[in-house]
């Protein structure tokens, strides 16, 4: 009995040591020490020893027993410390692996000039329009004191839908205001920005579409005064205060007197370089009185009421704004390029 105790402990102690999980070691425990265990089949025969015999086996047996129990707790321990590290091994999160990089994008250069234009003008009181591409060219043309034959109206400048020339894509933003006459009471101050078409090759300054914005203000005694005082203050808004322009004697058909106003080059203060191309100023815009036949045509009493108007390229004035070279980068969009505004 002695030799079958030791014999037990020995190779109870070796399989709790080679235990790899907390069942397999409750399954041991139950092997050594439960009802049907084997310690226990060995206590069951102490009743067959002699009285002599009986107090030492007794003890050893009960040292085996503390000696299995005192194993399985500290087994026991060491398993669920393992089973722990190992979980937490599996679901580590390492915070420092650099994430995927989300690209934003963001506002083309040619809108975050118009978005600031735009800004400006409401900021004075002017309702931003828009209106459609496809125009009857009594809107683009006749409406705007462009007769019948008028240079502009030319098949080979013009996108027309039809052989009767009637639809057409729009060539200039002027229609929106014509509708905005239609349609408006003075008085009326209103900016109207967006997309035009016109049959041109493409270079580094033209381009078959392309975007204008033209503003138009009518109401009682409005005077070629304050189309120079309001379009000076948007000037100054947009370059700085103190920019000088200058205004020049022009002609376009729906207005009259018509003038271009040029800002002083600000690169080279009016003296001529690259930027200005020697002149010293840098032409912005065309403007003038709306013309009585325009007004009159649009239900206004010229008599009563008067007006003044202007239209400007808004690629030109993105590409003056951020020094720009080429038209085509802007409509590329290659985003190398957008990257740097
Ligand atoms: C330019 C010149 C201009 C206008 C546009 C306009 C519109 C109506 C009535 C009268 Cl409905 N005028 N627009 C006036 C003067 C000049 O544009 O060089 N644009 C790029």
């Amino acid at each position: 009995m002695k030799e079958q105790l030791a014999s037990i402990r020995t190779q109870a102690l070796a399989a709790f040591e080679a235990a790899q999980d907390a069942a397999a070691l409750d399954a041991l425990r139950v092997q050594y020490l439960g009802k049907k265990g084997e310690l226990t089949a060995v206590l069951k025969q102490m009743g067959k020893l002699s009285a002599e015999e009986r107090p030492a086996m007794g003890q050893l047996a009960n040292e085996v027993r503390a000696a299995l129990e005192e194993a399985i707790e500290r087994t026991s321990k060491q398993l669920a410390e393992k089973a722990l590290e190992e979980r937490l091994k599996a679901e580590a999160l390492d915070v420092t692996i650099p994430g995927k990089a989300q690209k934003l994008g963001h506002k083309h250069p040619m809108y975050i000039a118009l978005d600031e234009i735009k800004d400006i003008f409401v900021g004075m009181g002017f309702t931003i329009l828009d209106g459609p591409e496809v125009e009857l060219s009594y809107f683009n043309f006749d409406r705007l004191n462009a007769e019948e034959g008028h240079p502009s109206r030319d098949w080979s400048d013009t996108f027309y839908f039809d052989e009767d020339s009637k639809v057409m894509l729009r060539s200039q933003t002027s229609p929106m205001q014509i509708h905005a006459m239609d349609t408006m009471k003075p008085p009326i101050r209103i900016l109207a920005p967006g997309r035009v078409y016109r049959k041109d090759e493409v270079d580094a300054t033209h381009s078959p579409m392309f975007h204008q914005i033209e503003g138009m203000v009518i109401d009682k005694g409005v005077t070629m005064a304050d189309l120079k005082g309001t379009l000076n203050t948007v000037i100054e808004q947009l370059y700085g205060k103190g920019t000088v322009t200058r205004f020049r004697p022009h002609h376009f058909p729906f207005t009259e007197p018509s003038c271009e106003m040029d800002i002083q080059c600000h690169k080279c203060g009016g003296k001529g370089c690259p930027t200005c191309k020697g002149e010293g100023w840098i032409e912005v815009l065309g403007a003038g009185m709306v013309h009585p036949n325009v007004l009159r045509m649009s239900g206004i009493d010229p008599e009563v009421y008067s007006g003044w108007a202007f239209g400007m390229g808004l690629e030109r004035m993105a590409m003056g704004r951020f020094k720009i070279a080429d038209l085509r980068l802007i409509f590329e969009n290659d985003v190398r390029f957008l990257e740097q505004f």
